[in-house]
């Protein structure tokens, strides 16, 4: 008997995994929760049918929604992390020297979730410079502020997640930002959806002084060909030299190719 999961990326586009076993299913009081084993890409943790992370290409999306701001801004001792339940980003930020991470997430399920299957993505979740808050992000940024970068590890902009994508969301991440804050979001694939990617440019750049996209290839996303939107108050990311700091471990993200990251074809140039 074969057994598949399928994400419908579009309606009319579906990516699907052989299954070879089942882990855990739960319906959260926010999401449906499934974990499952496939042939290629290892274990995969979905939320509402949608692939949030594979272990086989998870260090795709950590390394450089995390090492692109981290490394810009420089010297970053606080930063946030909005989503990000299963822990890869922070696993990412606790390579750099910073004091604090404050992860936000909505679902603690999804924490607990990670922490039983995914023992490598979520390590860095019991370090004692983390802090966990089981709350909405949405309230969160109104509420704190003296960060030095911010992380947006969202969901798509359906359901809970709309609100992470909107000009008022930018907004009060910019106040809860230092003086030479730094944000990013991920901001999906311009393969399919340009039109959201454009709306969220054309609003973070009303806030922030430097808007600049990044792209990285991430296979088990929509359009593999994923985008980040940074936004940063005062360093521009552009001429800015990289910080040096030692034994960075990475499988994707390289200083050689950091400014190259920065490169936009030109279809997505015509896009924002
Ligand atoms: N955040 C999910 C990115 C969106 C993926 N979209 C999709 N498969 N349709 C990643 C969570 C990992 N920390």
């Amino acid at each position: 008997m074969e057994l598949w999961f399928s994400e419908y990326q579009t309606k009319n586009v579906k990516l699907s995994f052989r299954v070879t076993d089942v882990i855990y299913t739960k319906q959260s009081e926010y999401q449906y929760i499934s974990v499952f084993d496939t042939e290629d890409f290892g274990r995969v943790l979905a939320l509402d049918d949608t692939v949030m992370l594979t272990t086989k290409d998870e260090f795709i999306y950590h390394e450089m929604i995390s090492h692109i701001p981290l490394l810009t801004h420089g010297n970053a001792a606080k930063v946030l992390v909005i989503g990000g339940g299963d822990g890869g980003t922070v696993r990412e930020i606790l390579k750099h020297p910073v004091k604090e991470i404050n992860l936000v997430e909505i679902d603690h399920e999804v924490i607990e979730t990670s922490k039983k299957y995914f023992p490598a993505v979520s390590c860095g979740l019991s370090d004692p410079r983390v802090k966990i808050f089981c709350e909405d992000g949405i309230e969160f940024v109104k509420k704190h502020s003296g960060y030095d970068v911010i992380i947006i590890d969202s969901t798509d902009p359906i359901g809970p997640a709309v609100g992470l994508f909107s000009s008022q969301f930018y907004k009060n991440v910019f106040e809860a930002l230092n003086d030479d804050g730094i944000m990013v979001a991920q901001t999906e694939t311009p393969i399919l959806f340009g039109d959201l990617i454009k709306r969220i440019y054309t609003d973070m750049s009303a806030t922030f002084p430097y808007t600049n996209l990044y792209s990285a290839v991430i296979p088990t996303y929509p359009g593999a060909f994923w985008t980040f939107t940074m936004g940063s108050k005062s360093i521009n990311p552009i001429s800015q030299e990289i910080s040096d700091i030692p034994f960075l471990e990475t499988k994707y993200y390289s200083r050689e190719l950091h400014k190259s990251y920065f490169v936009l074809p030109p279809f997505v140039k015509d896009i924002i």
